[in-house]
């Protein structure tokens, strides 16, 4: 028995499913999920000393690859300081103003300990500013766990093919609407008759939780339009997307100025840290400076907003990002190929480098032509593609991620690698 597979046992007597977060446990794709031992760069090591060029980094954090030593010792050096005050200190300030620096819709930012916190926080503050309750999000989207999120969600949700999830009140689900992503003309439906009493719009401009979606070139500004003619805000959750697909995130790179903004994962480098952001008098809502109460014992911490500091320092140009696509770019287009020649159907696609692969002849607008696409062959692709060295997100349903410390020889090896596993997987 490996190491892992003896950890694994271990682990699901004291832990659900033997996890700390679902899709880690491979349910989608099958066998035994491996336990880390390292990381660095673009690799992982597990306990049975085998190790992975890794492209679901963290799930989307680790922008610099693993353990960059400018981050390292960015958290030492703050470590050393001691690792939270329960006071404020001034490494808070100064990443506040780098967000609000690289995405100015940004005005005034709370800091919490994860996106889920984020997106919570946020739809309150906009139900608070509207005096509405009911909010629209979209198929196949996931915002975290909240329980009003947890409705046709993506991610470990659509990945477990949970329907939605026990717990979450009827009252509290029966407030969130859903649609399909994409659909212009179910939106203008739902605000035709729903219009008045919506206090949010809450989207993934680019959707990395049912596998990678770019957005059609009019519907985020159908979700603008909309929002401003019924009074209803508008929130973008780039918990996934900020930071990655642009220098300003998906704000930026789609031209859109969305009322509130949630980030996480690249904004801690790895470290426990969430935000949600906006116009200054929606965040002057948020106490102490408002009504709106919100509060996290660690928020805020200072290791983990030096590691954010850190982490945006050094993807400060637009250089670092040109490289990064490119790079993400070759990748895809090299796996696209492999599938060509193998006459396998797939769809691939990136933004920056978030980037994503089904297998289907495409296109996947939206999560109902995700959920059509071969996850069966997926899973045996992703099986095969481990056994190769190159660790894929273990879900049919989530975006993959480039680091920059992903090399170009890393890129030639995984394109090898997968193309040969495309090969087993079909012949199986
Ligand atoms: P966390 O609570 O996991 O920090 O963030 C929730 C969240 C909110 N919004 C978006 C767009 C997200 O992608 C996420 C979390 N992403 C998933 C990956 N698909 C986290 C991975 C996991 O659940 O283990």
């Amino acid at each position: 028995m490996s190491r892992s597979a003896a950890l694994f046992d271990r682990a699901q007597a004291v832990l659900p499913g033997g996890v700390n977060s679902p899709v880690r446990a491979f349910r989608a794709v099958g066998g035994t999920p491996f336990f880390v031992a390292s990381a660095a760069g673009a690799r992982l090591t597990d306990v049975d000393g085998r190790t992975y060029v890794d492209y679901v980094c963290s799930w989307g954090p680790l922008i610099l690859g693993h353990a960059p030593p400018a981050v390292l010792a960015a958290i030492r050096d703050a470590a050393a300081r001691g690792w939270t005050y329960g006071a404020p200190s001034g490494a808070e300030v100064e990443l506040a103003e780098l967000v609000r620096r690289r995405m100015p819709a940004v005005e005034m930012v709370r800091f919490v300990n994860s996106g889920t916190e984020a997106t919570m926080a946020a739809v309150r503050v906009a139900r608070a500013a509207t005096r509405r309750d009911l909010i629209l999000k979209f198929d196949g989207c996931y915002h975290g766990h909240g329980d009003g999120f947890l409705v046709k969600a993506g991610s470990g949700v659509a990945t477990l093919g949970l329907p939605d999830s026990p717990g979450v009140p009827a009252g509290v689900a029966g407030l969130t609407l859903s649609v399909p992503f994409n659909d212009v003309a179910a939106v203008e439906e739902v605000f035709q008759r729903r219009g008045a009493d919506l206090a949010a719009v809450i989207v993934e401009p680019f959707v990395g939780n049912v596998g990678f979606i770019p957005p059609e070139p009019q519907f985020h500004p159908t979700l603008r339009r909309l929002c401003d003619r019924h009074g209803a805000l508008l929130i973008f959750d780039e918990v996934m997307t900020g930071f990655r697909v642009a220098p300003g995130g998906a704000q930026e790179r789609i031209g859109i100025r969305p009322d509130l903004t949630t980030l996480g994962k690249i904004i801690g480098g790895g470290m426990p840290v969430g935000a949600y952001g906006g116009r200054g008098d929606l965040m002057r809502l948020v106490a102490p400076a408002g009504p709106v109460y919100q509060a996290g014992t660690l928020a805020g911490n200072p290791v983990a907003m030096a590691a954010g500091l850190a982490t945006l320092a050094a993807t400060a140009t637009p250089d670092f990002y040109e490289a990064l696509e490119r790079r993400t770019a070759r990748l895809v287009a090299g796996i696209a190929d492999a599938a060509r020649r193998r006459q396998v159907p797939m769809t691939v696609g990136h933004a920056g480098s978030m980037w994503g692969v089904y297998l289907a002849p495409g296109p996947v607008r939206n999560y109902a032509e995700a959920k059509a696409t071969d996850t069966t062959l997926f899973a045996s692709w992703h099986r095969a593609a481990l056994a190769r060295g190159v660790f894929l997100p273990p879900s049919a349903f989530e975006a993959a991620f480039v680091s920059s410390a992903h090399t170009d020889a890393d890129i030639d090896f995984t394109i090898e690698q997968l193309d040969a596993a495309l090969g087993e997987a079909r012949a199986r």
